[in-house]
């Protein structure tokens, strides 16, 4: 069994699961609760950088952060691969990664801002990590054409990424300006590995 060491709200073990689920793995992974930002032992053993997913694979390797982990999933169990291989296919799904991981990694980082004493320096930051996000969905709005066809890990990535900022960034409304990723969205969304993933809390 596979042990993944998880947090509900993370959106990059959101990532890791819908990609288990995508491939109908999940039932290998073994889901153990961990709060990163206390640094348990049983974390630092597997993941120095101590943050959430890190994953212990079935070879006995415990794998981190989220891109490496759903590579190696990749590699378990017999479904079709969610990361093509080498080739242009490839190289848009690991882009349509990096711009979902990178909503992901703006949006979490506001969130841990928003959580600290207000003061100048934390509202600048906070704004360059607001305008980044934005300027995300403009490029995903202006590709979206890109992220149709079946389910890969950079469509998947994108996807949690937007359900992210629905959990946490709700009055933000995403949706106004990007009508097209609505649609896609909405549609995706029904996907078993993404709806049996919507965080909550
Ligand atoms: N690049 C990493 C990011 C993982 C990450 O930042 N996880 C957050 C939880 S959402 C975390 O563990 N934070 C704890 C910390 O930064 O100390 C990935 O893709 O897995």
């Amino acid at each position: 069994m596979m042990k993944l060491s998880y947090s509900p709200a993370s959106p990059y073990v959101r990532k890791v699961m819908a990609c288990a689920i995508a491939r109908g793995i999940e039932g290998r992974i073994e889901k153990v609760p961990m709060n990163p930002h206390v640094s348990p032992a049983e974390l630092l053993a597997m993941n120095p950088l101590s943050k959430v997913p890190a994953l212990l694979g079935e070879d006995g390797v415990a794998y981190f952060d989220s891109p490496v982990i759903c590579e190696y999933l990749d590699t378990i169990g017999d479904a079709a691969p969610l990361l093509p291989a080498a080739g242009p296919a490839r190289l848009a799904a690991l882009r349509q990664q990096a711009i979902g991981d990178g909503i992901m990694d703006a949006a979490v980082g506001r969130r841990g801002e928003s959580q600290r004493p207000k003061e100048e320096a934390r509202d600048g930051v906070m704004l360059r990590q607001t305008a980044a996000v934005a300027r995300a969905l403009d490029l995903i709005e202006r590709e979206v054409d890109a992220l149709s066809g079946p389910l890969t890990l950079g469509t998947l990535t994108v996807a949690c990424a937007l359900g992210y900022l629905d959990f946490r960034f709700a009055a933000d409304a995403w949706r106004d300006g990007h009508p097209k990723l609505t649609t896609w969205y909405e549609s995706v969304a029904r996907h078993r590995a993404l709806a049996e993933t919507v965080p909550v809390g």
